[in-house]
């Protein structure tokens, strides 16, 4: 039987984030011309706040578009995930092609990678010809003392090339700043999830995804009025009171572009309430602690991200479990892209840990493609029908 789809709410904020992809890349370019300097980043463990605290402007780089894949596909083996070569595409796109890149991917004055993945690493070295790249070194083994040191001394090396990039000094007032100012971004995506956790909840996934892919491409002070005026606007709506399964996706980023899967749950009549995800709680659930010194502050803060790049990783097992419980989940999808050894691998150790709390998990591997859409529709359908 068909779940009950429901009425959609719209967010007049959300029209408001939807069209303010012109209105930013003005902002940019207009302040390019004045001799600001823009950061393109892949990462959450790249810290906004010494990028910003330098005097720089940053747009996040990752590709959810399929058009820029086969452009990446001459460059790139196939067989790696579809996030690496979208973005890859849309960066070295001359548009010979016929295939226009989104305007962001090519006004950036540097790139601030990281070395996570294998194929983004690699990825970066091929950047390099293109746009000069900074790479942070990550210690990938966090949980310990060594690595701490190790990662405080890669910011310390970061914030010198900012301070290089755009000749500005990074001082401790101007970090304090940015470290308040994120916090209260952080808060306020804090209060638009506790309002998901209400049953039913008062906005849909795809409708908080919109505003999350658009997280580390707007301005701070925009991204935090666009999410005042949101979270006023659900905190003023009456749900329908049309009962659907709660669901959560847990596993890869879905950036810009991509918003296949939740798509497909939420036609099918699921809701979801919640992402273990970067593009989701990976990205704002701990705080950088104000009271502390700035940079061992940051440090403790981005080298906790639970990316599956890290080993071990029970940290993300453990909030996985957590985030089920408080947003009363009946199910997970958890989601992979296809070649993404990492999130692949560590479902094994989330699907074990869901069985034993008693939550059923279904699995999705998949591209940025259409060629599949049918099929995970059916196993989307199966799974509702399922946990209903
Ligand atoms: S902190 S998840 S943003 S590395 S999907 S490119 S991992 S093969 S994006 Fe990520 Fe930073 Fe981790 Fe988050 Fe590689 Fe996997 Fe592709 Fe990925």
């Amino acid at each position: 039987m068909p779940m009950p789809v429901g009425k959609m709410h719209s967010f007049k904020s959300l029209e408001n984030i939807k069209n303010s992809y012109i209105e930013r890349i003005h902002q940019v370019s207009d302040e390019r011309k004045k001799g600001k300097k823009s950061v393109g980043t892949f990462c959450l463990f790249v810290p906004d706040e010494i990028i910003f605290a330098a005097g720089a402007d940053r747009m996040i780089l990752c590709g959810g578009k399929n058009d820029t894949v086969s452009i990446a596909e001459q460059y790139l083996p196939r067989n790696i995930c579809p996030l690496v070569k979208s973005s890859f595409g849309s960066i070295v796109n001359d548009g010979c092609s016929g295939i226009k890149s989104c305007s962001h991917f090519s006004m950036v004055d540097m790139i601030v990678a990281e070395n996570t993945c294998d194929s983004k690493k690699k990825m970066y070295e091929l950047l390099d010809n293109y746009v000069p790249t900074y790479v942070i070194d990550l210690p990938q083994r966090p949980d310990t003392p060594e690595a701490m040191r190790y990662f405080l001394s890669e910011l310390e090396k970061f914030r010198d090339a900012m301070e290089q990039l755009t000749g500005n000094k990074v001082t401790d007032e101007r970090l304090k700043e940015e470290i308040r100012s994120s916090n209260e971004t952080r808060k306020l995506l804090h209060k638009l999830y506790e309002l998901r956790k209400r049953d039913p909840s008062p906005i849909s996934g795809i409708e908080v995804l919109k505003i999350l892919q658009k997280q580390y491409f707007l301005s701070p002070d925009k991204l935090k009025e666009y999410l005042r005026e949101l979270i006023n606007e659900v905190e003023s709506t009456e749900p329908e009171q049309v009962h659907k399964p709660r669901i959560m996706i847990s596993g890869c980023p879905m950036p810009g572009g991509n918003t296949k899967v939740p798509a497909i749950i939420e036609s099918k009549g699921g809701a979801i309430v919640a992402e273990e995800s970067c593009t989701g709680t990976r990205s704002f659930w701990d705080m950088v602690d104000e009271n502390k010194d700035h940079m061992l502050a940051l440090a403790e803060r981005y080298i906790k991200i639970p990316c599956s790049c890290m080993s071990p990783n029970e940290r993300r097992i453990d909030n996985i479990l957590e985030l089920a419980r408080e947003f009363k989940v009946d199910g997970v999808v958890y989601y992979t892209l296809q070649f993404c050894h990492g999130y692949n691998i560590e479902k094994y150790k989330v699907q074990q840990a869901l069985k034993k709390a008693g939550i059923p998990m279904l699995s999705i591997e998949t591209d940025y493609s259409d060629s599949d859409v049918e099929q995970i529709g059916l196993r989307v359908d199966a799974f509702l029908e399922m946990i209903s």
